[in-house]
């Protein structure tokens, strides 16, 4: 009777730690999964205006227009130029610094003449970006790229940068992946874009592209904001 008592309270046991640990796994698998991250950019990416995070990553608010647009080769041109107007850009210390309250952050993902899997900014190729802490930093996504989506994510996860960094960066902000050019040819093609505005604390930050394997393959550069 006794022994039969000491084995039913053994199984119990058993049965609640397995019930446990079920859990834990179930509860990991969602805070990981693609789908809950995507939930997440999707309250930074909302819209829903100032929506006043002061959370973990450093970010004090942001609107993101949620509408994606093609523009042709010409307004292409035309918003480079633009996104180079009040930008200090230092070539040779391959470094753009934003003086004032607003800025105007033009990036090209992967575009032509630049070599594979880099960004494009002002001209220079994965800058490091000076940005004053407050600033309400206006980004503008395009994606001139041909045979890949890209999408503009600034995190204060440093590199290296895993296969998935959806599943391992802190994402301060995010404009979500863009397709490729419309058609191959450069000057016939539209290019898809998108923008979003964000604020930024003191700090180091990396702008990275979060599609599976590019960050790894150099997708990105630094922000400092001081
Ligand atoms: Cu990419």
């Amino acid at each position: 009777m006794r022994e039969r008592k000491v084995w039913m309270s053994v199984i119990v046991l058993l049965s609640l730690t397995v019930i446990l640990l079920v859990g834990v796994l179930v509860s990991n698998c969602m805070r990981f999964s693609p789908w809950n991250r995507h939930m997440d950019a999707g309250r930074n990416g909302g819209m829903m205006g100032n929506s006043g995070m002061m959370g973990s990553g450093g970010m004090m608010g942001n609107a993101t227009s949620a509408n994606t647009a093609t523009i042709d080769n010409n307004q292409l041109h035309q918003l480079v130029a633009e996104g180079e107007q009040g930008a200090r850009i230092d070539r040779a210390k391959k470094t753009i610094t934003y003086t004032g309250g607003s800025v105007n952050l033009v990036a090209l993902a992967s575009p032509h003449g630049v070599p594979n899997m880099t960004w494009e900014i002002d001209g220079l190729v994965n800058p490091t970006l000076f940005i004053q802490p407050g600033a309400t930093v206006h980004v503008t996504l395009v994606n001139p790229d041909w045979g890949y989506m890209h999408g503009f994510e600034v995190t204060k996860t440093a590199p290296p940068y895993s296969q998935m960094p959806m599943m391992t960066v802190d994402d301060v902000f995010m404009l979500p992946p863009l397709p490729q050019r419309t058609t191959q040819g450069l000057t016939s093609a539209h290019y898809h874009m998108t923008e979003g505005e964000m604020t930024l604390h003191p700090g180091t930050y990396y702008y990275i592209c979060p599609v599976p394997g590019h960050a790894k393959s150099g997708m990105y550069g630094v922000v400092k904001v001081t």
